[in-house]
């Protein structure tokens, strides 16, 4: 595993709201980051069939844009009524970025279905200019209700109860999302493996 020495590092999404909890989780440990959208940085095809695989499009695409060190996230909602769609695809199933559509979506397609259950995957990937990658994945289980509910966050998270909570991850704060989000778990196990305290 190639621990992280370089006190820079390229966030390399365009999805604001992951930037913010990422930014957030990423604050005691890099000094200094940017992010691609920020960089104005191209967005590569994801043409990966893995969560993994399409972080590590990602972050190499960044780093050698950018010449920095780059971290990507990739992620997204398994629903196991509907076979672990929409996965790879949920940005995907939100035309021009409207995650009413996709929830709305998701609730049809579930139509009757007894099995609520769900779960939110993150792979991170982080990779340097030379193109060499580490990745890392984290999960949280839960149950989808219908409809909507809360105001924080982003995507799908005004449909997604996390175990052992009542309230949505849009009913919560930032600070509870973090304490058990699938992104934090990933973030636990970079930390963990590859970064070092500031
Ligand atoms: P980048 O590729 O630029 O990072 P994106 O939004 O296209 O942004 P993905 O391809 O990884 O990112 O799509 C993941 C989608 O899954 C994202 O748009 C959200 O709708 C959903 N998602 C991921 N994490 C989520 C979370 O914590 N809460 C709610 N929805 C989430």
């Amino acid at each position: 595993m190639r621990k992280f020495k370089e006190n820079k590092l390229v966030i390399a999404t365009h999805n604001s709201g992951k930037a913010r909890e990422i930014s957030d989780l990423l604050k005691p440990y890099i000094e200094k980051f940017h992010t691609a959208a920020e960089l104005d940085l191209p967005e590569p095809e994801e043409t990966a069939r893995t969560f993994t695989g399409n972080a590590s499009i990602k972050a190499v695409a960044a780093a050698k844009g950018s010449g920095m060190p780059a971290l990507a996230d990739d992620s997204g909602l398994a629903v196991t009524a509907l076979n672990g769609e929409p996965g790879i695809f949920s940005a995907r199933w939100a035309p021009n970025k409207d995650f009413n559509i996709a929830m709305a979506e998701v609730n049809r397609r579930l139509g009757k279905s007894a099995d609520r259950s769900a779960a939110f995957i993150c792979a991170l990937a982080i990779a340097w200019p030379d193109g060499h990658v580490e990745t890392f994945e984290g999960r949280i289980d839960g149950n989808l209700i219908w409809p909507p509910r809360g105001e924080k966050g982003f995507g799908y998270d005004p449909i997604f109860i996390p175990e052992g909570e009542t309230r949505t991850y849009a009913e919560i704060t930032p600070e509870e999302k973090s304490a058990t989000s699938h992104r934090a778990r990933a973030f636990a196990k970079l930390v963990e493996q590859c970064l070092t305290q500031k």
